[in-house]
């Protein structure tokens, strides 16, 4: 598991050099966002579910084979299994972002899931797609600009610029859908 600042030590020992200026200031950047930061990973946690249940509604409004005989949510079990997906796939686009590194996600999630699937029968397109619907609708929450988006629930926080912070989310949410597409 890494961070922004392992990382930084891991690449500059792997060229014998010191942690460098541009480095520094990087990592002085992280420091100096750090409260956003963590109003971003709040803004995912506390809307977790909602968040998921939303995605998984939206791909089977989209795509009504998915809740019939045989398709990928069809019975229960299958239902929850999707629900319980998301879920963790969330958790870990969260500790990406509060990390700054997306190393916990690609490890220990992302890592032959596309295989998983594959070998389960899960249909991966669905399964991005309700990634995609995850990444619009926690970008929001990082923004706090989910007025038209559902769930319209706004948070109480300082107001600030957090578009950088929600774009590094979205490089996330898009690394896990490239990682099952
Ligand atoms: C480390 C992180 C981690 C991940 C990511 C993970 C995924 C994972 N998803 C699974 C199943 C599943 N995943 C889904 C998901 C879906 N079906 C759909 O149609 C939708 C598109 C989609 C939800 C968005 C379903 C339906 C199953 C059950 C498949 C089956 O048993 O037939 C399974 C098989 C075992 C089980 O059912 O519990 C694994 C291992 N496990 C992990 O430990």
């Amino acid at each position: 598991m890494l961070d922004a600042f392992s990382r930084k030590a891991i690449s500059a020992d792997s060229s014998g050099g010191f942690i460098g200026g541009a480095e520094l200031s990087q990592l002085k950047a992280f420091i100096a966002d750090g409260n956003k930061r963590l109003d971003a990973v709040n803004a995912i946690t506390s809307n977790a579910s909602c968040v998921v249940a939303d995605s998984v509604a939206g791909i089977c409004c989209e795509n009504t084979g998915l809740t019939a005989p045989n398709g990928g949510v069809y019975t229960n079990r299958k239902m929850a299994a999707c629900l319980r997906d998301s879920e963790i796939l969330l958790r870990y686009v969260s500790y990406a972002v509060l990390a700054g590194d997306a190393s916990v996600l690609q490890d220990r999630a992302l890592n032959g899931l596309r295989e998983t699937f594959g070998a389960l029968g899960v249909p991966t397109g669905s399964a991005a797609r309700a990634v995609a619907i995850m990444k619009a609708s926690a970008c929001a929450h990082i923004t706090n600009s989910n007025d038209t988006t559902p769930p319209k629930r706004k948070m109480a926080v300082t107001q600030g610029d957090c578009s950088g912070l929600a774009g590094e989310a979205a490089s996330y949410f898009d690394m896990v859908i490239s990682a099952i597409s």
